[in-house]
């Protein structure tokens, strides 16, 4: 049995049929290999995706810093989307609503009789406390069964403080994980927020936005010190230590990096449609990828004295690290590693733990779709399900007034000939090869037959897996929130991800741990005739 059948193998016919489309054993790198995936899990399964609620206002929306994001419904959600999402903001000017926790805490009255009423007198309060420069509503799952109208209440609100409030209808249920939040956040963003100041378009310079960038860990102020050290001006970004402010003034970048393609890919393409601002994939996780994507933004501008300054920094920036970097690789090479995160960490990680000689034999996603797997060219052939047509495709078209110049045809066509993803992300399949595995919302049963098998010497994940992989006798190190360390991001960034995978590696405990059930069973008993 390949290590495919052995995963599969224990599954009843139904669960067989429905998980085998999920895993897929790569043999050669770029082979084109089509993964199941954004589709229901199977019920009862111990998964560790969130909900639609969790990506709209936990992870697009929740990161804003002079903005207000109101949880309306039981106190439940809005209490574990606090402060768990390690998302840093600063408050320059004294807007940082960022550690606070705004809810209308439902009861089960409100329930019965709308909570309506509450919603207004918490926007009322929350305005009056805190003086936000937007106010946005995320409805939990009983407000999209009671039938609450949000989006009167957010009007009656703009009218009645003078401020903007978006409703985002981004019940728990909409979708079949928190991707479906990203896309209803990106619409709102988009429909509300984004080129809503009305100020013109400067002359065609070196302003960026990033896209898709959380600040988890301070990895956004990593690459804006980075970016401006070689002379970029960061707009806005979307949404790490971002602001309402800075998104309505986005319309007027030169150019959007992605860094997250999963969470905000919608945005980038709407952004091109309607304001004709390329956008590049980008990633500033890894030394190598962080060169490549620094000399790529260069190379886009085509401007010399840019693309002089790039070399100077990234000579700065590895002079610095190099001794570091050089002990990290000693200690690290060889090693092998296995990786599940959301929906884009999964290949960003994968080059850092190249830069250090490591290899990923294992990956997997919780909730990216098939395009985040086997690149954007799949995008036509994937079949839309009843889940994901629930949510709403927003056309934009052509904007009569801020529709600007962006780089000229040819030199587009001829960036996309040497590989520039410009418009494009390949995905994480291409990355990789010779019989690793990947895995699509992969379950605590898979991931342990995973390590079983391939017994890597680390294993990357999140909160909900991380003490389940240890218990196993496997380092386990959280990617979501850098086990409360970081940044992880840039050149300075991937050294202290080397040093606290070196330190889990490296730690004499797992040399003294024998888990119980290597030595007793935890269970024993018999059943008909047989001994189990
Ligand atoms: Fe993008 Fe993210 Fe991720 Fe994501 Fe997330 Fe996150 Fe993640 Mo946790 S936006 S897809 S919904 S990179 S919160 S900052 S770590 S699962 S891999
Ligand atoms: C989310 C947030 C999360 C959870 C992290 C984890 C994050 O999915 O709602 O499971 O460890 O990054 O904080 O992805």
């Amino acid at each position: 049995m390949d290590a495919r059948e052995v995963i599969l193998d224990k599954y009843s016919g139904r669960v067989f049929k429905n998980r085998k489309d999920h895993i897929v054993e790569l043999d050669e790198a770029g082979v084109p290999k089509e993964i199941a995936a954004n589709s229901r899990s199977v019920p009862g399964m111990m998964i560790n995706r969130g909900c639609c609620y969790a990506g709209c206002k936990g992870v697009v929306l929740g990161p804003l810093r002079d903005t207000v994001v109101i949880t309306h419904g039981p106190i439940g959600c809005g209490y574990y989307t606090w402060g768990t999402r390690r998302n840093k903001a600063d408050s320059p000017d004294g807007r940082n609503f960022v550690q606070y926790c705004f809810s209308t805490d439902m009861q089960e009255t409100d329930i019965v009789f709308g909570g309506m009423k509450k919603l207004r007198q918490a926007i009322r309060e929350a305005v009056e406390i805190f003086h936000p420069k937007a106010v946005m509503i995320c409805s939990t799952c009983p407000i999209g069964l009671i039938g609450d109208d949000i989006n009167a209440v957010a009007t009656e609100s703009e009218k009645l403080y003078g401020i903007t409030c978006v409703a985002y209808s981004c019940e728990g249920y909409k979708g079949v994980s928190q991707s479906a939040g990203h896309h209803i956040a990106n619409n709102g963003l988009m429909r509300r927020v984004i080129g809503s100041a009305k100020d013109k378009i400067p002359e065609r310079g070196l302003r960026i936005n990033i896209l898709g960038e959380y600040n988890i860990g301070g990895d956004g102020w990593e690459e804006e010190r980075i970016l401006k050290k070689i002379g970029y001006e960061i707009v806005a970004v979307f949404t790490g230590d971002g602001s309402y402010e800075a998104l309505t003034h986005a319309h007027t970048a030169d150019l959007n990096l992605v860094q997250c393609h999963r969470s905000i890919n919608y945005i980038a393409e709407m952004m091109k449609t309607k304001y004709n601002i390329d956008w590049l994939k980008v990633n500033f996780v890894g030394i190598d990828e962080t060169i490549r994507t620094l000399r790529e933004i260069a190379d886009y501008f085509g401007n010399e004295e840019i693309k002089q300054r790039t070399e100077e920094v990234i000579a700065e920036e590895l002079a610095d690290i190099a001794e570091d970097r050089k002990f990290y690789r000693q200690k690290l090479e060889g090693k092998t590693a296995g990786v599940f995160v959301g929906g884009s960490r999964s290949h960003h990680y994968q080059n850092v733990l190249k830069d250090f000689g490591m290899k990923t034999v294992i990956a997997g996603y919780e909730f990216a779709h098939r395009d985040d797997y086997e690149g954007r060219e799949v995008i036509p052939n994937i079949k839309l399900d009843a889940d994901s047509k629930n949510i709403e495709q927003l056309t934009v078209h052509p904007d009569e007034q801020f529709y600007h110049v962006a780089l000229d045809k040819e030199r587009f066509d001829e960036l996309r000939k040497e590989n520039v993803e410009l418009e494009y992300y390949k995905g994480m399949f291409k990355d990789m090869g010779d019989g690793t595995i990947v895995v699509d919302d992969f379950n605590h049963y898979e991931t342990e037959k995973v390590l079983d098998i391939f017994k890597p010497d680390i294993f990357y994940s999140g909160i909900k897996d991380k003490y389940m992989i240890e218990k196993k006798g496997f380092p386990s190190n959280q990617l979501h929130s850098y086990d409360y360390s970081g940044p992880y991001a840039g050149f300075k960034g991937a050294i202290v991800f080397a040093r606290n995978t070196y330190l889990s590696i490296y730690a004499p405990a797992w040399k003294m741990l024998t888990p119980p059930w290597r030595t007793q069973p935890t269970l024993e008993g018999t059943m008909g005739d047989e001994n189990y």
